[in-house]
């Protein structure tokens, strides 16, 4: 079967300031929570390699560009660092840094290459930490008026505008999993961070649109379907619980404007709402996207959790569900999270069928294999079939729901070049250009030429 795109299917790849840019300490720029981490971080968080240590795409954008263009990409995601456009957190503008973004965001376009921009990554500038982060309204008002100046200062060429990268991701990880800083567990701190993330999010839609600028604003969102252990009245109730939690908490108040009145009868039972202010609801009603971004990489299979009764008081989501390994499930044996491409399809559909087939694109999705480089060959390059199959067989069913009538767009793989992650470093590869580290060398994999190959003939057989 041939599987054929729209002509002007957006093929690229996605990466983001923090992971690729290095040059932590120059040009002006200050800390992000981030650097602060690896400088300070228990000995448990140590990986060696830093987030000062990538693939210097501040140095290198130039003959990225270039590499962009070889690889077929006709579009390409990353983000601004906050802390080097604005060093103080708020306030005065760092000149190199837009200088920076400047020549980064014209050499794009001068290869017909979309700049996809994204206002933040997980990397709050230190000094809004040390403000309280997203547990403070000041640090959203302050986010609010960084978002105005990117908008001011590049709204004229970037015409695809998101606001944040999976925002649930430093709920799950700083606030309830003790897997990045601030390294709590306190599920009520948890739904304030996500509660002013959402708030920031709004606020940044209606500065974007009072500006009148051509382009779209969206946000990125990294939904994972909850697929229930069985069809019991129980595990099914589990599952939806996780859905409110995870997804439905920022996808349905960035598409209709409200949160489901479920998620606010679930966190209300449980002492959990967090403290609102007269006028949100209308802020957030306002806050509505023009596109939406989602990464895929894995589904959530649930259970419900034993003993649990809806009369008790929660502390933690872990009190509402729980996770299983589904028997039989296909497994990335260089990562170990589970390969479920059919999850991308039932995404694609349940944005289809309730939330007005809101326009989207896939904005991450990716393959991370750690011991890559046992996959090169004689040529030098990555022998990397698992990552064509992967990549292939997602495209596939993304065929499949845009047959069916889904709004997608485009596919952005994770990512572009091996970059670094935020618990892994560089452990798991994920790029269609392998880097050595140490001499910065970039070679494409067999995957990026592969990539190349379909954005070029806009599909493949
Ligand atoms: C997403 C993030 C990316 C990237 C990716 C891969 O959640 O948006 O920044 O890191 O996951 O995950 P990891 O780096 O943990 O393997």
């Amino acid at each position: 079967m041939n599987y054929q795109f729209a002509d002007d299917f957006w093929w690229g790849s996605a990466t983001s300031a923090p992971q690729s840019e290095g040059a932590a300490a120059r040009g002006g720029k200050s800390r992000n929570v981030f650097d602060y981490w690896y400088e300070t971080a228990p000995e448990r968080f140590h990986r060696r390699v830093g987030p000062a240590e990538t693939s210097t795409f501040y140095d290198r954008f130039r003959d990225d560009i270039g590499l962009l263009k070889t690889l077929g990409h006709n579009s390409f995601r990353t983000s601004l660092s906050w802390s080097r456009l604005i060093p103080g957190g708020d306030g005065e503008v760092n000149p190199q840094a837009v200088a920076f973004y400047n020549q980064l965001i014209d050499g794009l376009l001068a290869q017909g290459i979309a700049p996809f921009i994204n206002l933040y990554h997980f990397d709050m500038p230190w000094c809004m930490q040390q403000r309280g982060g997203w547990e403070s309204r000041e640090v959203v008002e302050a986010y609010g008026r960084y978002a105005g100046i990117c908008f001011r200062l590049f709204g004229d060429r970037v015409t695809h505008w998101f606001t944040f990268n999976e925002p649930i991701v430093p709920v799950e990880a700083g606030y309830l999993n003790d897997l990045h800083y601030p390294c709590v567990v306190d599920f009520k701190r948890a739904v304030t961070v996500a509660y002013h993330s959402l708030l920031a999010h709004a606020l940044a839609v209606s500065h974007y649109r009072a500006l009148g600028l051509p382009g779209t604003i969206g946000i990125i969102l990294n939904l994972s379907p909850t697929y229930p252990r069985s069809d019991s009245k129980e595990d099914r109730q589990a599952a939806h619980h996780a859905d409110l939690l995870l997804n439905k908490s920022f996808l349905d108040p960035v598409t209709k404007g409200r949160y489901p009145a479920a998620l606010l009868a679930l966190l209300e039972r449980h002492g959990l709402l967090p403290h609102c202010q007269p006028q949100d609801a209308q802020l957030i009603a306002a806050g509505t996207v023009d596109l939406l971004g989602v990464n895929y990489y894995q589904p959530r299979r649930v259970m419900a959790k034993e003993g649990y009764r809806p009369e008790d008081p929660v502390a933690l989501p872990e009190d509402l569900f729980s996770y299983y390994e589904m028997p039989g499930r296909k497994i990335n044996p260089h990562r170990g999270w589970e390969i479920y491409e059919k999850g991308l399809y039932d995404i694609l559909m349940d944005l289809k069928e309730n939330y007005g087939n809101v326009p989207c694109y896939i904005s991450e999705n990716g393959m991370g294999v750690e011991g890559e480089e046992a996959f090169i060959g004689a040529d030098g390059r990555v022998a990397d079939d698992y990552r064509i199959d992967f990549i292939r067989d997602h495209l596939q069913w993304l065929h499949r729901a845009l047959q069916e009538g889904s709004n997608c767009k485009g596919y952005h793989l994770w990512t572009f070049i091996d970059c670094w992650s935020w618990l892994n470093a560089y452990k798991n590869r994920y790029g269609l250009v392998r880097l050595e580290l140490a001499s910065q060398r970039r070679t494409i994999k067999k995957s990026g030429y592969w990539f190349a190959e379909t954005a070029r003939q806009n599909g493949f057989d």
